[in-house]
């Protein structure tokens, strides 16, 4: 009888490895996408496990990268000590070690050419949760009365033996409780977390007020421009610096020329609480179109609008950046020497109906922003801009469904990141009304 007891307690010791670590969100990556120096690079801050320690901070290319490394400095927001290292931005980056003393908000400030970036971020070590120390606490007092229950069963004492394992088995049962109980119980805040939200911004804050603008006011073909993207809160007026990553990136824009032969996806660089910048260049006079995409903290998904124009002649310069000023005849595009056809099912598209827009990719693809394919589309007029994302693995092909919201001539760029480069295919879409049909 102790013996079955003893056997069943080691089976179940055996059996009940404690729960696997929870959710660590503390040790999950920080990936920030930036347009910096006129390359498309994304700025990857590895997850802690402890600190004093090392941050392990990288930078990935999405095309070949030459001219010095991007500087890197790291400081602490709360007692101001700062450590400072370089990165080498390139396809499977090696990551540069920064020492960070404590958890807490910091500052990772990032150089490159004459352009600076401030991101704001948090250094966070997950605690041990109450819940693991109960776990390992009853398989560890188990563990130690079922060694005794059977030293004592092996030297015949059967009561005190049973008394022993009658223990383990309590231990034993605690800890299996509570391994079905933890994962419903909400885990500690990390080391380092911002404090829990106070009621009054529980029920969400405000939209974000944006405008865009860009300097010079009136930027001239083939000289470069920065273009603003300034942030106020709805309410009180004051910067809003509490932007999520989302689609890793703080905000995605998008920049069209009317005729939509120009078009730039970029990542503007924080340069200061409230304000982003990228810097741009144009080679053809004429409207363009800016679209951003921003997600506040606690309040959600936005998009903004704006349009400027661009003055002078046009200049035949070729462009920089992970853009195309190709052609735009609804001819199918070229693509790294190859002719690239998006082939649509329906062929003609009806509004207000799921259509599937599919793409060869047979340079092969890489993750970019967290996908494997983005799909932008513009209605002819700028009035509609709407963006999903091939959400698969890594394949031979993306493939889209995008439900146009009405009748009209749209303009479509498919993207997807290859080994060493952004590659961009843009195409048009007429769209049916459904009588029509
Ligand atoms: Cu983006």
């Amino acid at each position: 009888m102790i013996r079955v007891l003893c056997l069943a307690a080691a089976l179940v010791l055996a059996l009940a490895a404690p729960a696997a670590a929870h959710t660590v969100t503390a040790g999950a990556d920080l990936r920030i996408a930036q347009t910096i120096a006129g390359a498309e690079v994304t700025v990857v801050v590895k997850g802690t496990t402890r600190v004093p320690g090392p941050l392990r901070i990288g930078v990935i290319a999405y095309q070949p990268v030459s001219g010095p490394p991007i500087g890197l400095e790291v400081r602490s927001v709360e007692d101001g000590r700062t450590v400072t290292g370089t990165a080498r931005a390139a396809a499977n980056p090696q990551y540069t070690q920064l020492r960070v003393e404590r958890t807490g908000p910091h500052e990772l400030k990032l150089s490159a050419g004459n352009e600076t970036a401030v991101i704001p971020f948090r250094v966070l070590v997950e605690r041990d949760s109450a819940g693991e120390f109960l776990i390992y606490g009853g398989l560890f007092v188990a563990a130690v009365l079922l060694v005794g229950g059977l030293l004592t069963g092996a030297t015949a004492r059967p009561g005190r033996a049973m008394a022993l394992a009658a223990g383990a088995a309590a231990g034993v049962t605690v800890a299996a409780m509570v391994i079905v109980f933890d994962s419903q119980v909400p885990a500690p805040p990390p080391d380092g977390a911002a404090p829990a939200p106070t009621t009054s911004t529980a029920e969400g804050r405000p939209y974000v007020q944006a405008r865009m603008e860009t300097v010079p006011a009136q930027p001239e073909a083939g000289e470069e421009f920065t273009l603003r993207v300034d942030l106020a809160d709805g309410s009180t007026g004051r910067p809003v610096d509490d932007l999520t990553a989302h689609h890793e990136a703080l905000a995605h824009v998008v920049v069209t020329s009317e005729d939509g032969r120009y078009f730039r996806h970029v990542h503007p660089l924080r340069t200061a609480p409230g304000h982003l910048e990228v810097r741009l260049s144009a080679g053809r006079p004429g409207r363009y179109l800016a679209h951003a995409e921003l997600e506040r903290e606690n309040s959600g998904g936005q998009l903004v609008a704006a349009d400027f124009t661009v003055g002078g002649t046009a200049r035949a310069s070729a462009e920089a950046g992970t853009g195309t000023e190709s052609g735009r005849t609804g001819a199918p595009a070229k693509q790294a020497g190859t002719t690239v056809t998006p082939r649509l099912h329906p062929a003609v598209p009806v509004a207000g109906r799921p259509t599937t827009i599919e793409l060869d990719t047979p340079g092969g693809v890489r993750a970019w922003l967290g996908m494997t394919g983005h799909l932008l589309i513009r209605s002819q007029d700028g009035g509609f801009f709407g963006h999903v994302h091939e959400m698969g693995a890594p394949g031979s092909r993306v493939r889209f469904t995008f439900g146009f919201p009405e009748p009209g001539r749209y303009l479509a760029w498919v993207q997807y990141a290859t080994a060493d480069r952004i590659v961009t295919v843009p195409f048009t879409v007429n769209v049916t009304a459904p009588e029509a049909r």
